[in-house]
C-alpha cells in the first residue's frame, strides 16, 4: 500500500496563510482554516456513527461547507456519495439504496427534497454545525488504495453506476493535469461546475495538492464568471460547452487580460465553430476528453495544437494511455483509456465490471480515431448517451418512465440537436386506445424525472422504427420529424 501524509493537513503545514478558497463576497478561508474547519466539523460528524469506510451522501449544490464536508470525511477514512441535487427523490433513492447509504449530509435548503430518501439519518448543515465536537483521532496518512469518492454515472440500461475513486485516482488526476497544463505560483482555478460531478470537485483536490487558491462560484452566472477573470485572478476555469457560449456572449469583444491562461473544456463534445470563434478571439480554450471513470480529464490538446487539430480532444496525460481497438491511425474504434487515475471499478456491480475492463483498459463505449500524430477525435458517443449542457441522460431512463403511462404503448427517446443545451431529449410514441395530452405525460414524468431529462418535444407517431427483430432502432428517430 502506497501511504503519504493527509493532504489537507500537510499542505496546511506548507502554505498555512494560503487562500485555499475565496469567494464571490471577498470571504477567504486560508489552508490552515481550511484543515481546522475540516476537522472540527470531523468530529462533529463522529457523534452519528461514521468511521472508516462509511458511506456519506452528500446533497449539497455548491458552498465551502461542501468542501469542508468533503475533507471532514476524509479525516474519519469514510466515502463521500456526491448525490446530483438535480435528480428527483426517485433517481436519488435509487443511488442510496445502490451505495448502501445509512447517512445523507444536507444543506439545509434541501432537507424537503433529502427528508424523501430512505436513509437512517438525515443530517442538515446547520444541526450538523451545531453538534459538540467528539475527542477522536483523526486520520493522519492517506492510502492510495483506498476509496474516497463515488459518483453515479448514467448506464445504457437506464440505471447508473456508482463510480468508485480511491485517493490515488484523484491523486494521479491532479498530477497528470499539473503535468499537463503547468502550475504556477500564480494560479487560481475557477470552480462553478457542480461539485457533485467529477469535473468540479476535482479542483477542490488539485488545490490541496498543488497549495492552490480555488475561486469559489456557487451558481452560474456569466458576468460573475468573467468577474473572476478580469478582476479576481483567475487563471484557470473549468467550463462545459454551454458555459463557454454564455460567457462570450456577455463578454462581447473585450479580450482576456494576459494572465487567464487555460479555459478548460471537458464534460461532452465541443462545435467546432464555437472553437474557431474561440481560437481567433484568442481564448486559451483547452479541449479535452474525460469522464467520471477517469476523475476528470485524461486527454487534453493544448492552444498550442487547437487550430491544426481543431476538433480534437488532444493527447493522453502523461499518466495515461489511449487505444482504439482497431490499432490502425484514422481508423474509427472504441476508445479504450488506462491509468492511475482510471476507476477500478463500479460499486457492487460485477456485471458493469467484468464488461468495462480488459487487462486494465477501460472501455469507455465511445467511438474515436487517433491520428498518425496520436491526437485523438471523438466522433461518436457512447451507445445512445444524450448531453444536456453537461448532464448525461440515456434514452432507456426516459423510454421505461414513459413506458408505464397508462396510455402509452410505445415509446422511443433520442437527443436532437440543440444550439444552446448541444442536445436535448425529445420522445415519440405511440398512443394506447384513448387519447394522450403532451401536457399529462410531462406532468407525470417530471415527478420521476429530473427537470434536464424531461423530453423537449413529444410526438405522437403511428409506429416506431424497429428491425428485424422487432428492436426500437434509435438513430431512426429524428427520420419521424
Ligand atoms: C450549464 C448549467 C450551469 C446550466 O445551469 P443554470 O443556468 O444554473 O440553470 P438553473 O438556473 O439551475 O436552471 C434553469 C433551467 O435550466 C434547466 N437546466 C439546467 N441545467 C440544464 C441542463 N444541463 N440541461 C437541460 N436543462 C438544464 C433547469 O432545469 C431549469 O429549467 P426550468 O427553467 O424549466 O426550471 C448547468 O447545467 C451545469 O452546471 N452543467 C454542467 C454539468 C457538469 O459539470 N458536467 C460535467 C460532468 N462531467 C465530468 O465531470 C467529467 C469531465 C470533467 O472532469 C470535466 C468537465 C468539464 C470541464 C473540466 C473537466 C475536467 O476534466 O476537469
Ligand atoms: P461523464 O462521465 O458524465 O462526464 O460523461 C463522460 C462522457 O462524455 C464520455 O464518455 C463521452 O461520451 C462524453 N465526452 C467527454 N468528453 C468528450 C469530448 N471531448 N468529445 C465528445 N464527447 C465527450
Ligand atoms: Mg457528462
Ligand atoms: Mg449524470
Amino acid at each position: 500500500a502506497e501511504i503519504m501524509p493527509h493532504w489537507l493537513t500537510k499542505q496546511a503545514t506548507l502554505s498555512p496563510n494560503r487562500p485555499a478558497i475565496e469567494m464571490v463576497d471577498g470571504s477567504v478561508i486560508t489552508f490552515y482554516e481550511l484543515m481546522q474547519q475540516s476537522k472540527e466539523l470531523a468530529k462533529k460528524i463522529a457523534n452519528y456513527g461514521i468511521e472508516k469506510g462509511s458511506h456519506v451522501g452528500i446533497l449539497s449544490n455548491n458552498n465551502p461547507t461542501m468542501i469542508r464536508l468533503v475533507h471532514a470525511l476524509s479525516y474519519l477514512g469514510a466515502v463521500a456519495v456526491l448525490l446530483n441535487t438535480r435528480l428527483t427523490k426517485e433517481e436519488l433513492n435509487y443511488q442510496v439504496n445502490d451505495a448502501k447509504i445509512k447517512t445523507v449530509i444536507s444543506q439545509d435548503d434541501l432537507l424537503e427534497k433529502a427528508n424523501q430518501l430512505n436513509v437512517n439519518q438525515l443530517i442538515g448543515f446547520t444541526a450538523l454545525e451545531r453538534e459538540n465536537p467528539l475527542n477522536i483521532t483523526l486520520v493522519t496518512e492517506i492510502n492510495l488504495d483506498d476509496p474516497f469518492t463515488i459518483i453515479y454515472t448514467s448506464g445504457t440500461t437506464g440505471f447508473p453506476k456508482g463510480v468508485i475513486h480511491t485517493y490515488g485516482n484523484h491523486w494521479w488526476s491532479a498530477i497528470g493535469s499539473a503535468l499537463n497544463l503547468g502550475l504556477s505560483e500564480k494560479d487560481k482555478w475557477l470552480a462553478v461546475l457542480p461539485f457533485f460531478h467529477v469535473g468540479g470537485l476535482s479542483i477542490f483536490f488539485k488545490s490541496v495538492i498543488y497549495g492552490m487558491p480555488v475561486y469559489l462560484v456557487e451558481k452560474f452566472h456569466e458576468q460573475v464568471v468573467l468577474d473572476a477573470i478580469y478582476h479576481h485572478g483567475v487563471t484557470i476555469a473549468s467550463v462545459v460547452t454551454v458555459m463557454v457560449q454564455r460567457i462570450m456572449h456577455v463578454q462581447g469583444d473585450r479580450p482576456f487580460p494576459s494572465h487567464f491562461r487555460c479555459m478548460l473544456l471537458g464534460g461532452g463534445p465541443a462545435p467546432v465553430p464555437l472553437l474557431e470563434k474561440a481560437t481567433n478571439r484568442n481564448i486559451p480554450v483547452f479541449q479535452s476528453f474525460g469522464m467520471t471513470e477517469t476523475s476528470s480529464q485524461i486527454v487534453t490538446l493544448s492552444p498550442k495544437d487547437a487550430f491544426r487539430k481543431i476538433g480534437s480532444a488532444g493527447k493522453a496525460l502523461f499518466p495515461a494511455q489511449i487505444r482504439i481497438d482497431t490499432g490502425i491511425p484514422m481508423e474509427i474504434g472504441e476508445i479504450y483509456v488506462k491509468g492511475p487515475m482510471v476507476t477500478k471499478g463500479y460499486y457492487n456491480n460485477p456485471d458493469a465490471n467484468e464488461k468495462s475492463f480488459q487487462d486494465g483498459w477501460l472501455s469507455t463505449g465511445d467511438l474515436g480515431y487517433l491520428d498518425e500524430e496520436g491526437f485523438l477525435y471523438v466522433v461518436d458517443r457512447r451507445k445512445d448517451l444524450i448531453i444536456s449542457g453537461g448532464e448525461n441522460i440515456y434514452p432507456s431512463e426516459i423510454e421505461s418512465v414513459l413506458s408505464a403511462y397508462d396510455g402509452i404503448r410505445e415509446v422511443g427517446v433520442t437527443g436532437k440537436p440543440d444550439d444552446y443545451w448541444g442536445q436535448v431529449p425529445i420522445a415519440f410514441v405511440v398512443s394506447d386506445k384513448h387519447e394522450v395530452s403532451e401536457e399529462a405525460i410531462l406532468g407525470y414524468a417530471k415527478k420521476h424525472l429530473a427537470k434536464y431529462k424531461l423530453p423537449k418535444e413529444i410526438h405522437f407517431v403511428e409506429r416506431l422504427p424497429r428491425n428485424a427483430s422487432n428492436k426500437l432502432v434509435r438513430n431512426q428517430l429524428l427520420d419521424l420529424l
